[in-house]
């Protein structure tokens, strides 16, 4: 037994490097991969997500909360600090966003070796229209003080990661914070968030990976300093060893995937397809960002064809993308990639990075076509 072993609150997986280089998955994988639910790809035909559909990342347990015990403290450096209940937040002016939502750790089982945690192959995202209230408003109703660098948000669960006790806490910065498309979301698809979603309320931040958004919100504080709790300044980095701060993840790249064609074989996934002409087609999506093209191949990226646009859904939202294959017999890797209004295209081969965050290379579709 190493002297890590010993000092832990709870034994590792693996050597204890963080990192796991096998191509099997250990039991906790699999454990969180139970509890965290992505979206079947075949649901990229729906361009808002059914709710029941919708991926799910829950660092610690869902809480139970009970409306009526449940108030939104909004404080730090405002003059006049508010308690909000659910009712009240109802009464303040709403608006109705479609966004598309990622985790940011969406392709982290794909790298090898991989980081030990929520082992996502391609399915952590989704697109969901969340009612709710701009945050502005409220910030200025609060009267935010001019020395505020920060807005700090809280949500209800607690848990232990990195050997640290917390809740689920993230900061933003005021600009970021006061963007016009920042909700506090009280609906999700027309519906009373879900317990598993946030209920009664969660932050919404458009164009940022999903960690941003947080769930079960139940304090809101201005700051005037840069907030370095564990899902800040530990993890969501962009980084190359357990020791290398790295850069913080923020918002969505750019990524495109496909709806299988054909029938799935039900151990493999790989795909059966008819030969014949057939309408490929998908979704392609760049946070913030416009997609301007998305291409496809079918012969391992060796030559691209471009697809056919649909309009956006929303401007934090996916947009659909078809083409006409005319597949003939024999056994194809099918590839797709997109490409921001930035120029940025998505990677065929993933640079590497410790924690498996922001990994958006280009989907393989294995088909056999008979
Ligand atoms: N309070 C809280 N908020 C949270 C989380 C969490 O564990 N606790 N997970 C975050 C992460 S990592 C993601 S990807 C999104 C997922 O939102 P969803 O489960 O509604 O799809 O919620 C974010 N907000
Ligand atoms: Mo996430």
């Amino acid at each position: 037994m190493t002297q890590q072993d010993v000092t832990r609150r709870f034994p590792t997986v693996g050597d204890g490097s963080g990192l796991f280089s096998e191509d099997s998955f250990s039991r906790e994988e699999v454990q969180l991969a139970l509890r965290n639910r992505g979206m079947p790809l075949e649901a990229l035909r729906y361009a808002i997500t059914p709710a029941g559909m919708h991926y799910l990342l829950v660092h610690f347990d869902i809480p139970f909360v009970e409306v009526q015990d449940w108030s939104l403290s909004v404080g730090g450096l405002v003059s006049r600090p508010l308690s909000l209940s659910l009712d009240e937040i109802r009464a303040r002016p709403a608006r109705t966003l479609a966004v598309t939502m990622e985790c940011a750790g969406n392709g982290r089982a794909l790298l090898s070796p991989r980081s030990i945690s929520q082992p996502w192959l391609l399915e952590a995202v989704s697109t969901a229209e969340w009612t709710g209230t701009p945050l502005k408003p409220l910030l200025e109703e609060a009267g935010m003080q001019d020395a505020a660098t920060e807005i700090l948000f809280t949500g209800l669960d607690q848990g232990v990661q990195g050997e640290e006790v917390q809740y689920y806490q993230r900061s933003l910065s005021i600009a970021d914070a006061t963007r016009d498309e920042v909700l506090l979301a009280y609906e999700m698809n027309g519906r009373p968030l879900e317990p598993q979603h946030g209920y009664p309320l969660r932050l919404i931040v458009p164009g940022w990976y999903g960690m941003t958004s947080v769930k079960w919100l139940d304090g809101i504080e201005a700051i005037d300093h840069h907030f370095d709790g564990y899902q800040m300044d530990q993890t969501y980095r962009y980084s190359q060893s357990a020791d290398d701060p790295g850069q913080p993840v923020e918002r969505i790249l750019v990524r495109s995937l496909m709806i299988p064609p054909g029938i799935p074989d039900f151990l493999t996934r790989g795909r059966l397809v008819e030969a014949g002409n057939l309408v490929l087609t998908g979704r392609a999506w760049a946070g913030p960002l416009e997609i301007s093209r998305v291409e496809f191949s079918e012969d391992g990226g060796e030559s691209w064809s471009q697809t056919q646009l649909g309009a956006p859904v929303s401007a934090f939202a996916w947009r659909e993308w078809t083409f006409q294959w005319d597949a003939r017999p024999g056994r194809y890797t099918l590839f797709v990639r997109a490409t921001d209004s930035q120029g940025n295209t998505q990677p065929v081969e993933q640079p590497w990075n410790y924690q498996g965050m922001g990994n958006n290379m280009v989907q393989r579709v294995e088909v056999l076509v008979e």
